[in-house]
């Protein structure tokens, strides 16, 4: 179970935050695995990290599929598998409301690869990892969308026969250019970010929250603790699924 959170000291945060978005032109909004976590899908640093005793940095990398591509599909197959009972939860649908509310102002970047943003309705969705759903020839490059299907162990692929990956970025591996490209345009234009759900240990996505303070912007975190390294952001501490909510309703209060 989350946390009850201690509405004392999140009152205040709360109407600082408001403060903030309301006053902000363009707003954009990084997430995690932490976002996700009342979807009921695991966090990658709560549950120790690690998968089958080996850390994820271990299995999520070129080198671990080049070695052992069944254990890189099974661990990538059983979290497709989770996906298929998870919905999109009220933090999800929070992000939607602030995009309807900013429109093409407001940029959602995300580190998950579990598709729920587009699921809950966002329409534009920056996926830094890649996503569950897509799987990627190594053979003719090939991108398909394969979501919701039980994948075997070592998927092949149907226009050439090559093994399939899936289109997520590994570690040491680059993050689509352009992907990337437009998530940093939209941090440099943003008079508000919002950080949510992220442990903020993974780069390059982590450094966007050092790029947003650098620049002036309203930094305002969203997590069950401090993680993002960044004095001076105003911390909204508890569940994403009843702040972000919580947060809106308080955009909608007149002004303090
Ligand atoms: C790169 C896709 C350039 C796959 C992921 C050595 C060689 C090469 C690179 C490196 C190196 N050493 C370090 C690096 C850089 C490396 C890196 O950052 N490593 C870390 C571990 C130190 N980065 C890379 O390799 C990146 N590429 O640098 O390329 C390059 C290329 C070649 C050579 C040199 C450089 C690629 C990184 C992308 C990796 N792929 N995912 C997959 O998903 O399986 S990263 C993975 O971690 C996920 O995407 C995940 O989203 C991401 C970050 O984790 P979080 O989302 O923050 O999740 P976490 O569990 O950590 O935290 C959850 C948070 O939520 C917590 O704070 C918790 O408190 C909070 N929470 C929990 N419940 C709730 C909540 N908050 C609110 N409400 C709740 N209910
Ligand atoms: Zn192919």
């Amino acid at each position: 179970m989350h946390p009850v959170i201690d509405v004392g000291d999140l009152d205040g945060a709360l109407a600082q935050a408001a403060d903030g978005l309301r006053r902000a032109k363009r707003v954009a909004a990084l997430t995690g695995a932490g976002v996700s976590a009342e979807s009921g899908l695991a966090t990658f640093r709560g549950g120790g990290g690690l998968w089958e005793g080996r850390a994820v940095e271990v299995v999520a990398t070129p080198e671990a599929f080049q070695r052992n591509p069944g254990l890189v599909w099974r661990f990538y197959n059983l979290r497709r598998a989770g996906l298929r009972s998870a919905r999109p939860n009220a933090g999800h649908l929070a992000l939607v409301d602030l995009e309807k509310r900013w429109g093409e102002r407001f940029t959602l970047i995300t580190q998950n690869v579990d598709g729920l943003h587009q699921a809950a309705g966002s329409g534009r969705v920056l996926e830094l990892h890649g996503g569950l759903a897509r799987v990627r020839c190594t053979g003719c490059k090939a991108v398909t969308q394969r979501a919701g299907e039980a994948l075997p162990d070592l998927p092949s692929c149907d226009a050439c026969g090559a093994l399939l990956r899936p289109d997520v970025v590994w570690f040491h591996e680059m993050l689509p250019e352009s992907v990337w490209r437009v998530a940093c345009e939209a941090v440099e234009a943003c008079d508000c970010f919002l950080v949510i759900g992220t442990s903020a240990v993974v780069y390059p996505a982590a450094g966007l929250i050092d790029m947003a303070r650098a620049l002036g912007a309203c930094v305002i975190e969203v997590n069950l603790e401090p993680a993002a390294i960044a004095a001076g952001l105003i911390g909204l501490y508890g569940p994403s699924g009843q702040v972000l909510p919580r947060l809106i309703k308080r955009l909608d209060e007149s002004a303090t």
